[in-house]
């Protein structure tokens, strides 16, 4: 009987351990929940073509997952969008030596890697 109801907190609890441990990309590269749009300056997703994330991924998307989805010198030293500005320069870490945990070396004047700002009109 008392199996009976530790056994739906134990399932539960393996539930909430799992939606815990789902990676938070945005943790992953420097700046990451300080990218903006160009136009409305609203916070946007990096890695994705929608802004609000989800769906298809950007050119810097593919970068990431092709990196195993970690901040690597390669990935930061790749210009994904092509505006002729290493990923690193836009997310603030121009030397590539940002670790996941620390602060960036800068966190103004941050850009999307996967949109090339110049092409977009406002
Ligand atoms: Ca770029």
């Amino acid at each position: 009987m008392a199996a009976m109801k530790i056994l739906p907190l134990l399932v539960s609890a393996a539930l909430l351990g799992a939606v815990l441990a789902l990676p938070n990309y945005v943790d992953l590269i420097p700046n990451g929940a300080n990218v903006r749009l160009p136009c409305s300056g609203s916070v946007c997703a990096v890695g994705h073509q929608n802004p609000a994330g989800e769906g298809a991924l950007n050119a810097f998307g593919y970068d990431f997952a092709s990196a195993g989805r970690k901040w690597t010198q390669a990935l930061c030293l790749q210009d994904s969008d092509g505006d002729g500005v290493s990923n690193g320069q836009e997310l603030g870490d121009p030397e590539c030596v940002w670790r996941v945990g620390e602060s960036p070396a800068r966190s103004s004047d941050i850009s999307n890697p996967g949109v090339n700002e110049n092409n977009v009109k406002c």
